[in-house]
């Protein structure tokens, strides 16, 4: 195997590898072309908005779909017992997986999504292989638990199909949704660094029980190259710190929760503006573990934030579902951009 890029890479990896959360193991068929030349991953928080920034890559600067289902399954080759399973599929009796790779198909176009790579069950993947080269597109849900699994069987994946070369090594980002501190909903936030709600740039995490700090920077060239991106944008975007939390209420300091220990309106907006002061600008639940996790293993990445609210002017999302979709848009548009100039495709 070459060379890797990858620091601090356990040198006693399994094999073969079962990434249980992806539904893929290591030595599975076909896994190398769908993977060999991943350059980029891109990870939003929702199923449905990693369709949609594959889709949008797709359509942008062409190509297509990468899709890997299961050889025809042996159990199912006949038109009724097809019929049946995709039945159960849909009334949730079966997972999507358990399906042949026609039936995947079949479903995913009723569905109006292309065959997710893998199991559907925690994560949804898509591979879109296009002329700024092949990019994988998959959801990390909320919070730091969610994404640390992804990150670690999706390194553990590139890896095993060679795609971690030093010559041309793959880059990570995070697009995702936050609470701004101090900027208008829609701004665009590039994180230059996570931090925890204490305001310290570190991520904190128990090994053997004894708890370790991770230092929490985002890779700076590329996270300057995303920020140069920003003339495509209509929304403005700004450089920051962006605090991450373990929970959407108490630790973002809400005072709509089903309780509240955040206290008053002005013990709530002096936090938040301490926070300000020291150079945050959004607030959200995976920059510092993602952050972490990608300088620990020399990976380069960036996290790209869109406002809902000013968090300075109050707690709850009130905003329509057509203003949420258009505001995930603008980390979509920057990290197409950067991934076009990255090839050298556009300027
Ligand atoms: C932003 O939005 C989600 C919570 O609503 C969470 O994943 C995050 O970081
Ligand atoms: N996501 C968060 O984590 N916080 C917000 O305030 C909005 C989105």
């Amino acid at each position: 195997m070459a060379e890797t890029f990858l620091k601090n890479l356990n040198p006693e990896l399994p094999d073969p590898d079962y990434l249980y959360h992806l539904g893929l193991n290591s030595q599975q068929d076909r896994l190398d072309e769908v993977f060999a030349d991943v350059g980029h991953v891109s990870m939003p928080g929702s199923g449905r908005r990693a369709f949609h920034f594959a889709k949008e890559l797709v359509s942008t600067l062409g190509g297509s779909f990468r899709v890997m289902g299961k050889e025809p399954n042996q159990a199912m080759d006949t038109q009724a017992a097809a019929d049946e399973a995709l039945e159960a599929v849909k009334t949730g009796k079966k997972d999507f997986y358990d399906l042949t790779a026609e039936h995947q198909d079949q479903l995913a176009q009723e569905l109006g999504f292309p065959r997710i790579v893998g199991k559907d069950e925690r994560y949804w993947m898509f591979v879109a292989e296009t002329p700024a080269g092949a990019v994988v597109s998959v959801n990390h849900h909320m919070g730091m638990p969610t994404h640390s699994i992804l990150l670690h069987e999706m390194t553990k994946l590139l890896h095993h199909v060679g795609a971690d070369r030093v010559e041309r090594p793959f880059e990570f980002s995070r697009q995702g949704t936050s609470g701004g501190l101090g900027i208008e909903p829609g701004t665009v936030v590039v994180a230059n660094r996570g931090l925890e709600p204490s305001g310290k740039a570190q991520y904190r995490l128990h090994v053997l029980g004894e708890e370790r700090a991770f230092p929490t920077e985002f890779d700076p060239a590329m996270s300057q190259a995303l920020f140069d991106c920003r003339d495509v944008l209509t929304v403005p975007v700004v450089r920051g710190d962006t605090v991450s939390c373990n929970d959407f209420y108490t630790e973002q300091a809400r005072r709509d929760g089903a309780f509240n220990l955040t206290g008053s309106e002005e013990a709530k907006i002096a936090y938040l503006q301490r926070l300000h002061a020291q150079g945050a600008r959004n607030m959200e639940m995976e920059a510092a573990g993602f952050a972490a996790f990608t300088q620990l293993m020399g990976i380069p990445a960036a996290c790209v934030g869109t406002a809902l609210l000013n968090r300075l002017h109050g707690d709850q999302v009130t905003s329509t579902h057509a203003q949420l979709a258009s505001y995930s848009d603008g980390p979509q548009q920057l990290l197409i951009e950067h991934i076009k100039r990255g090839a050298g495709l556009s300027c």
